[in-house]
């Protein structure tokens, strides 16, 4: 199968890397959300996007699943003895992709010419794709007013209250030609378990991308989504929290609300097995199973559960 899959940072990360490990690398493409992307002490920093990248390359840190393994600190420490920004941790080797994909930005080349360099040179196998080569960035729209992304996520703890998102920019961010390609060959489109508002709302928000999915689901390519809620609560980050402070439940249930007419399928967790038939009222089809992915095995088993399950949904679609 051709697999297109979407995905945000750190829970989006893990289930690419098991769907790297099962299948061929031609096959599979990940586009990743840029709207997190930020300039920071002059630098191009893309965490989704690195996120992935060093995930796949088996350079991730275990600890946090951002950043890199075995990294010190020394940069940030001597900034912050200068007075100098330390609430984002960059770490020393980590600091070396950003100064390198700066630096090659202010060159001249995109983006996705630089990721597409990065991963070959990193060994990554799989087509890593940011969503878009031009800017978006998503701001939260708090109760205290506008914050940029990262302020809100890294600086503030997400402790601001949500309101609304918005996503700066994205009326005129062309979707990734290479990602339209690979929507155009794939078998069945993934949303990775990344948050529904901040992570895989940006890349399906591109211009002209919902319409594109949708005439792909009419010729038989089924959305699959896999939940990154687990027992009302979100396996990583802040998706719980904002759906509270939308008005909503932090359940499957509400999640399958938030997806229902545009998936055709969610991977929910088996203690949310019984949520199943609420969400197949919605028109959706689920497949519970074991989402927690501690080991690399885990995240190898919950892709294969979850390709075959979008295989068992295409022929169901092109019956
Ligand atoms: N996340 C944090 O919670 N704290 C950090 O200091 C932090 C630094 C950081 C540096 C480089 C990088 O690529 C990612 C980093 N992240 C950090 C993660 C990142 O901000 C978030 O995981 C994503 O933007 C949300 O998907």
């Amino acid at each position: 199968m051709n697999i297109l899959a979407f995905a945000g940072g750190v829970g989006g990360a893990k289930l690419a890397l098991g769907l790297a490990r099962a299948l061929d690398p031609n096959r599979l493409a990940i586009a990743v959300n840029t709207g997190d992307d930020f300039e920071h002490l002059g630098l191009n920093i893309s965490p989704d996007l690195d996120t992935v990248m060093y995930t796949l390359a088996g350079l991730a840190n275990p600890e946090t699943g951002w950043g890199l393994a075995g990294e010190t600190w020394n940069f940030l420490d001597a900034a912050s003895r200068l007075g100098g920004e330390a609430w984002f941790r960059l770490g020393d080797r980590d600091l070396a992709t950003h100064i390198e994909r700066t630096r090659r930005l202010r060159g001249g080349e995109s983006l996705s010419e630089i990721t597409r360099a990065f991963c070959a040179h990193l060994g990554v196998t799989a087509e890593v794709i940011p969503m878009s080569d031009d800017p978006v960035r998503t701001i939260i729209c708090a109760d205290e007013g506008a914050l940029p992304f990262q302020e809100y996520f890294v600086h503030r703890k997400c402790e601001p209250r949500v309101r609304d998102f918005e996503f700066a920019g994205i009326a005129l961010a062309r979707p990734l030609p290479r990602l339209l390609e690979r929507l155009a060959e794939a078998d069945a489109l993934i949303y990775c378990p990344s948050n529904p508002y901040v992570s895989v709302a940006p890349i399906v928000g591109l211009p002209g991308l919902r319409l594109l999915i949708e005439s792909r689901r009419a010729a038989g390519m089924p959305v699959v989504a896999v939940s990154p809620i687990v027992g009302g609560a979100a396996l990583k980050g802040p998706a719980a929290k904002m759906m509270i402070e939308l008005g909503l439940d932090s359940t499957v249930i509400a999640l399958a609300k938030h997806y229902a007419g545009t998936i055709d399928g969610l991977v929910i967790d088996s203690v949310d097995a019984d949520s199943a038939p609420r969400i197949e009222s919605l028109g959706i089809k689920t497949m519970a199973t074991d989402t927690v992915m501690k080991t690399d095995d885990d995240k190898t088993r919950l892709a294969r559960e979850t390709l075959n399950f979008a295989r068992s949904l295409k022929s169901r679609l092109t019956e």
